[in-house]
């Protein structure tokens, strides 16, 4: 293994090569820290063509590659295994934003860049990259366009895969298909482009995007409602979107539980209303069009508080703050934003990333919070996140004090209670955080064999000797 390392250094040089036990270490483990594994090599090439001569080497000696951007992956999919006979092969060298066309609203990237860094280049040029989420500090494009990403503003503009126009992507035999285009039609033959996007690095490398660009609001507005139930956070959200004109660009649910681990975990947030409820919705307005012109001139803010009157009037809304300025809104969306952080520093939690069509959320609630008592007394249901998605993340929160070894028997009855329940009401066991490794069991479980066959399939003729990221999504 000694040669192969210094024929890995020969095509990535020092630079480009990690060896040391030290220096491997963030490598080897997933932000939530549910794996730790090893590695012969984290590989940092600088450029397309070092990604594919590594890959051809890889394949050459039959050693698998996991591929691996931010880290921010919530499903362990960018962990090695622990029998320590693969590479890591990190992107985040390849952080070059290689194109911004202001006239046909995309720009060109390598698959490392920071998702922040493209938020604000495009920014700077006048336009919005609309993905955003609470890892957007470190998370790369790659990442998101191979975890088929969603965040907060998911039912305005799409998921990662509606974002991106053309991919470059290094096969497992090395090869580099350059599918790098930026046509908005191009019907030739099997979208390859689709096949990439969620694939989680199990099928290619993704080495460059062309992403889809669009015109930066000039006007928003930001909200923080108590409802008295999520049926009642549906509704509201149903009437917005003709009470803004089509303009609402999130609306996210939480309740009482989250708020309370952010406020105690996570200093300088603070509650917005005087008395806690039990729900809350965080609304996002935004439009291109300024509140100065024309007949718009009453702006997004007034509309909002008009239309949030009238929804106290109709029971819908308990009480509500509009932030006057931009700090305000920061504070408000720090609230959502910190509910992962918070229940991390709490202690062990499950995650269930699930979502159902959005008018099911209401009865879907209730009762799976019953599951999870059911399953386990005296946990705590942890309910957040995009209720316009129809995705909420149902995280279960262990006792609190307890330790990760005291939570484990648990994981198994609460998940299945609750994935068994998201089947029944036609949802989905993974909204937006992937199968990664975590959920190889279920995606076998709960998709169906035709399914489950298809994709096998796709996977054995892509990548035929399970070079790529092998045992994540489905085993082969
Ligand atoms: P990694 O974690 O490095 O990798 C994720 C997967 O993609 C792995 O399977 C890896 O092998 C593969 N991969 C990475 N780069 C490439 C590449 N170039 N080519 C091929 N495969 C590759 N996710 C959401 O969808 N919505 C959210 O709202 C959201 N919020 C989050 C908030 C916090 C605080 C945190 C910590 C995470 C959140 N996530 C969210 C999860 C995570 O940030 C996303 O999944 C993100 O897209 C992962 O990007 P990454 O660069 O960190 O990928
Ligand atoms: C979010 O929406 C992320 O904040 C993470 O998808 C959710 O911690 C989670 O379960
Ligand atoms: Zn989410």
């Amino acid at each position: 293994m000694s040669d192969f390392v210094s024929r890995l250094r020969s095509i990535v040089g020092d630079k480009g090569l990690i060896t040391d036990e030290q220096g491997k270490h963030p490598f080897l483990t997933d932000w939530r820290e549910n794996y730790l594994g090893r590695a012969l090599a984290i590989v940092r090439p600088a450029n397309t063509q070092e990604v594919s001569e590594v890959v051809k080497l890889c394949a050459a000696e039959g050693v698998a590659v996991v591929p691996q951007g931010g880290n921010t992956g919530m499903s362990g999919g960018a962990t090695p295994q622990e029998d320590g006979r693969e590479i890591v092969l990190s992107l985040t060298r390849m952080n070059r934003i290689l194109d911004i066309d202001k006239v046909g609203y995309t720009m060109t990237v390598e698959a490392g860049v920071v998702l922040k860094t493209i938020q604000e280049a495009a920014a700077d040029a006048d336009r919005l990259f609309p993905l955003s989420l609470g890892a957007e500090g470190s998370c790369t494009i790659g990442g998101n366009l191979s975890t088929n990403a969603g965040g907060v503003q998911v039912l305005h503009y799409g998921n990662a895969r509606q974002l991106v126009l053309g991919l470059e992507v290094v096969q497992p035999n090395g090869d580099i298909w350059n599918g790098l285009r930026a046509l908005k039609k191009d019907n030739t033959g099997y979208d390859l482009r689709d096949l990439y996007l969620g694939a989680e690095g199990t099928l290619g490398i993704i080495t460059r995007a062309v992403l889809k660009l669009s015109p930066k609001p000039r006007d928003n507005a930001t909200s923080w409602s108590a409802v008295p139930s999520p049926q009642a956070a549906v509704e509201l959200l149903s009437g917005a979107y003709a009470a803004s004109e089509d303009n609402v660009t999130s609306c996210e649910l939480m309740g009482r539980q989250g708020i309370d681990l952010v406020l105690q975990h996570i200093p300088g947030t603070t509650d917005p209303l005087a008395e806690k409820h039990d729900w809350y919705v965080l609304m996002e307005w935004s439009s291109t069009r300024p509140a100065s012109v024309g007949d718009n001139a009453a702006g997004l803010r007034d509309k909002m508080e008009a239309y949030l009157g009238e929804a106290m009037e109709k029971g819908l809304v308990l009480d509500a703050v509009i932030a006057q300025t931009e700090a305000q809104s920061k504070a408000l969306w720090a609230l959502r934003e910190n509910h992962t952080e918070a229940s991390k520093q709490e202690g062990p939690s499950i995650k269930h990333d699930i979502s159902v069509a959005v008018s099911k959320i209401p009865p879907f609630v209730p009762e799976g919070v019953a599951a999870m008592n059911k399953a386990l007394p005296g946990c705590r249901p942890l309910v957040f996140g995009h209720v316009g998605d129809g995705n909420l993340h149902f995280n279960c929160q262990a006792p609190a004090g307890w330790t990760k070894p005291q939570f484990a028997p648990y994981i198994e009855p609460i998940s299945s209670a609750i994935y068994d329940l998201v089947t029944a009401y036609g949802g989905s066991i993974s909204a937006e955080h992937g199968i990664g490794r975590i959920k190889v069991e279920e995606l076998a479980h709960y998709r169906s064999r035709t399914e489950l066959d298809v994709m096998r399939q796709l996977k054995r003729a892509l990548d035929p000797h399970n070079i790529m990221n092998p045992g994540k999504v489905i085993r082969v």
